[in-house]
Formats: C-alpha cells, structure tokens, sequence
C-alpha cells in the first residue's frame, strides 16, 4: 500500500508499516491527530502514540489505549488502528462521536510491546514478553504485564527469566513500562480512563488482578463493564464475561490496569478479545472487522458512562 485510502484494516501489518500509518494518518488528519514519542523500546525503536484531539478552549479529560503489551495478540494492535479509524472518518458526523471529542481526548498507544511484535513477525510467532536480556543472554523478555507497580511479582508471576510470566527485576525495569508509566503518572489528574487490550478469552477485566478485595467503586465498574459487554453482544451476539481479573479469570500481580488504578484513575479496564480458544492468537484475518465493530461498540458505551463523570 502507498497511500492510506488502501490501507487495509483487516488485515495484520508488520510494525513497519504500523509505523508508516501512524505517519500518514497524523498528515492526513492534522487538525485533529498529532504523533507524540512516548519513549524507546528495549532495542532503540521509537514508541508513538497518537493524539485525538480537536482544539478547543476548555481542558479535557483523557482516554488512554494501549494496544499490543503482549507480541503475539495481533488483533489487538488491530482494534487500536480500527478504534483511531473509526473516530477520524466519523467525528465530524457521528454527534455521539463528536459529542465525547468535544469533552476528551484520545492518546492510543498501537503498538506497546514492540520489540516483542517484531520477533512474532520474524522468528516466534507465539512470543509474548519483550525481548530484554537476562542472565547474561542466558534468556530473553519480562512479561510486560506483569511489570508494573501493583504488588509486584507476589502472585501469578515468576522472578525465573526463563518463564512466560517473567515479571522482570524489578518493579518497572523495562523500558516500555517505564515510558508507559511515566506518561501516565504525569497526566493521572486528566486521565479518566485506562484500557489495555488483550486476547483472547472474550472478557472485560476490571480490577483487581492480585488480590480478591474489590475496589472501592467495583459495583460502578461492573455496571459500566457489563452494559459495555450488552452493547457488544448486540452487534455480532458474541458473549463476554465481565468482573475483576481475580474473580473471573486467575490471580496477577505487575498488570498495567490494577496499577493505572492504584495510582487513581477512575475506569481502568482491561478487554480480552476473541476467541475463547478455537483459533486463539491465530485469529483468521476474517475475523479482524467483526472483532472491531463489536469491540468498538463497546469501547463507546464505556465512553458514553465516562463522558457523564
Ligand atoms: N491475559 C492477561 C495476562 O496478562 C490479565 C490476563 C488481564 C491479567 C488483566 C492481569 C490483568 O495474563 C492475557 N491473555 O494476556
Ligand atoms: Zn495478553
């Protein structure tokens, strides 16, 4: 492809042109998106993300998405170009989308694990963590998602950097969870809401992930998760399950969601897209467009519940 009007959102892209797209579309669409360095990978690749906002006077509240913390989840960075897609063609006549653009802001992150997308893409397709050295080369990557801040490596992770749930060496020492973390600390009083995407499993997550204890507005972010769960079941009648990771799911600690909310962020949720384990991370590219409209359905009621806070 050369020009965005045929670039295929349906299909998988290598990081390559990825990154071109986060170009053309932040020259194409500059009265509204701008691409800002969030910080360098593990192997010196720049980390974009995307900035959606339309100029106005008043301050605006922050939606953040990320995209791609684990390699080998293709459809997640995915629905991150789907999401970016969907906003810039419709905001100027979808009302309920240029409704939420005249209250928030949207910094989409395509790509977070992007040494570990490469490697899927060149050598080990089923590659989930980074690709950070350890043990003096003896074995390679952190689990991103269990990296972060939030009890970390008490429960559901490992400190061997030979497993798949390595949580690292410590509390954020990648490079990737930091620059993560630090965009999102220093804008937390704007930050709204936090959602991480994932597959597969087909579940809206809420936290917390390394403990059983419910946060203090749990009920509001299962009410928020489950009409968000309806709305998407109404577009392709696929089911989700919605509650807090350690309830529904497995007991975690390091991930980015139970973090964002430690550290005071209203909504934090993550989303584990399909399937429930038939093609797994090897979801056929017939399945990319009705996995975003669906999930794209559901990231808009969430937004419909935070643009009232
Ligand atoms: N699942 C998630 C994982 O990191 C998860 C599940 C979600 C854990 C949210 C903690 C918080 O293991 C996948 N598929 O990565
Ligand atoms: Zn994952």
């Amino acid at each position: 492809w050369k020009s965005l009007e045929t670039y295929s959102y349906n299909k998988f892209h290598p990081m390559k042109e990825i990154y071109q797209w986060m170009k053309q579309i932040s020259e194409k669409y500059t009265e509204v998106v701008t691409q800002h360095l969030l910080g360098m990978t593990y192997e010196d690749r720049p980390m974009y993300y995307l900035k959606i906002s339309q100029p106005s006077n008043n301050s605006k509240k922050i939606i953040w998405i990320d995209c791609g913390i684990h390699a080998r989840e293709w459809i997640a960075p995915a629905f991150c170009q789907w999401f970016v897609k969907e906003i810039l063609q419709n905001y100027k006549m979808n009302s309920r989308i240029s409704r939420f653009l005249g209250k928030l802001d949207f910094c989409v992150l395509p790509v977070l694990n992007i040494d570990g997308y490469v490697y899927t893409w060149t050598t080990d397709r089923f590659w989930r963590k980074s690709r950070s050295s350890h043990n003096n080369g003896t074995c390679f990557g952190t689990d991103l998602n269990r990296n972060f801040n939030a009890s970390w490596c008490t429960v559901g992770a490992s400190k061997n950097c030979q497993d798949i749930t390595f949580c690292g060496t410590g509390p954020v020492s990648e490079p990737e969870t930091k620059a993560v973390t630090s965009f999102v600390e220093s804008r937390k009083e704007d930050i709204l809401c936090y959602l991480t995407i994932h597959s597969y499993g087909q579940f809206i997550l809420t936290p917390y992930g390394y403990t059983k204890n419910k946060t203090s507005n749990h009920e509001e972010l299962i009410r928020v998760g489950q009409k968000a769960a309806n709305a998407l079941k109404a577009k392709h009648g696929t089911n989700y399950t919605v509650g807090a990771t350690s309830h529904v799911l497995y007991d975690v600690s390091g991930s980015s969601k139970d973090w964002a909310q430690g550290i005071g962020i209203p909504f934090s949720f993550t989303f584990e897209l399909r399937d429930r384990g038939l093609y797994r991370f090897l979801m056929p590219e017939a399945q990319i467009q009705p996995v975003c409209e669906e999930t794209m359905e559901a990231v808009l009621s969430i937004l419909d519940d935070v643009y009232e806070k």
